[in-house]
């Protein structure tokens, strides 16, 4: 069986949040399931949504396994919980881990848990241009390239982390 290539966005706000980002890319290389073939840059990033929270450090990763998404899911929502996650009702409010499946392959999922493409991907620049370092050549299962999308989303302040 071949595996599935997906990309997957990192971003945390809470609680040293270039420490869980390598923490997690630690754990998500480590994992048994998963290979993790490619690693973007971390990038500082203005919050979107309520503006009373921190900034986020965000990265997206390409990794392949043979789990199916939902598979994929489970063990993503595990990372997070051991990565102190809380799950609370505020919409885009902090958070000390989040692993979001942006594509899956070329596979559309509408399913209770989980809906891929990540319905964020298209206008999200924290998502658009750590995955334009990645896969420059990426195209949406649409049929949207990732080049297009960047020419129409603004940085809005997002840079590479340095220390
Ligand atoms: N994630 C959110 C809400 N707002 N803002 C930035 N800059 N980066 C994120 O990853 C992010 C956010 C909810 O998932
Ligand atoms: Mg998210
Ligand atoms: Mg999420």
């Amino acid at each position: 069986m071949i595996p599935t290539l997906c990309y997957i966005a990192l971003g945390s706000n809470q609680g040293d949040p270039v420490a869980k980002a390598n923490s997690a890319i630690s754990v998500l290389s480590a994992h048994p399931d998963l290979t993790v073939t490619s690693v973007s840059s971390l990038y500082r990033s203005a919050p979107m949504g309520p503006q009373d929270q921190p900034d986020y450090i965000n990265a997206v990763l390409a990794i392949e396994t043979h789990l199916d998404a939902i598979e994929l899911l489970d063990a993503l929502q595990q990372i997070e919980l051991e990565h102190g996650r809380e799950r609370k009702d505020e919409r885009w409010g902090p958070r000390t881990l989040d692993l979001d499946i942006l594509l899956f392959g070329q596979e559309t999922i509408n399913n209770p848990r989980l809906t891929v493409p990540h319905y964020g991907m298209k206008v999200r620049e924290f998502v658009i241009y750590p995955l334009l370092e990645i896969a420059p050549q990426l195209v949406l299962p649409c049929g949207t390239s990732l080049i297009s999308l960047a020419d129409n989303c603004d940085r809005n302040g997002l840079e590479v982390y340095n220390l």
